[in-house]
């Protein structure tokens, strides 16, 4: 593409991208075209992301959710996302295989970034994906994982830890990858929420 009107997508980037996505070369420029445009500064702030969420669920409170995934999108640490964080995201989270997704889902809920997840990391992302639940359909959850302590002790259990111990990538991802149960347990839904977005009357 010989598109070199400043604030292109650079070619080191594009190849990068190209080589750590799926995506086409074109997907990747017209991305980035309306990257550029809702974010003239080139970078999402954590705000701006917030924001985002609470658009897209109005009557819950993803705040402390939404600032987990930031944290796990943020691959450099910097407060900001980059087109090249928020792309390899999107990737992470829509396109690539299950056991990618989970290495992203480990990086989400090693909330302290040391590279194993302790109960109360499992705890705490429980909790931010309640708050993303809409208390009505909290009403119909099962009785062993209608609350946030009990969710997180049904998945810590099925790991067969101990209070204390660590989960590690590797245990992560292949429990999640055989026990579908637990791969929903981890997870939040965002499909179901969009599926009540679009039936709400107005
Ligand atoms: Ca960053
Ligand atoms: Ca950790």
């Amino acid at each position: 593409m010989g598109n070199s009107k400043s604030g292109a997508l650079s070619k080191e980037i594009l190849e990068d991208l190209q080589l750590n996505t799926k995506f086409t070369e074109e997907e990747l420029c017209n991305w980035y075209q309306s990257f550029q445009k809702e974010c003239p500064s080139g970078r999402i702030t954590r705000q701006q992301f917030e924001s985002i969420y609470s658009k897209f669920f109005p009557d819950s409170d993803p705040k402390a959710y939404a600032q987990h995934v930031f944290r796990s999108f943020d691959a450099n640490n910097d407060g900001t996302l980059d087109f090249k964080e928020y792309v390899i995201a999107l990737h992470m989270t829509t396109a690539g295989k299950t056991n990618q997704k989970l290495e992203w889902a480990f990086s989400l809920y090693d909330v302290d970034g040391n590279g194993a997840i302790s109960k109360n990391e499992v705890l705490e992302i429980v909790m931010a994906i309640f708050r993303m639940i809409n208390p009505e359909d909290v009403k119909d959850l099962p009785e062993d994982e209608n609350t946030p302590e009990k969710r997180a002790d049904k998945i810590w259990e099925f790991f067969g830890k101990k209070e204390d111990d660590k989960l590690t990538d590797k245990e992560f991802i292949e429990g999640a990858m055989s026990n579908k149960d637990i791969l929903r347990l981890i997870q939040f839904e965002p499909q179901k929420a969009k599926e009540k977005i679009k039936n709400k009357k107005p």
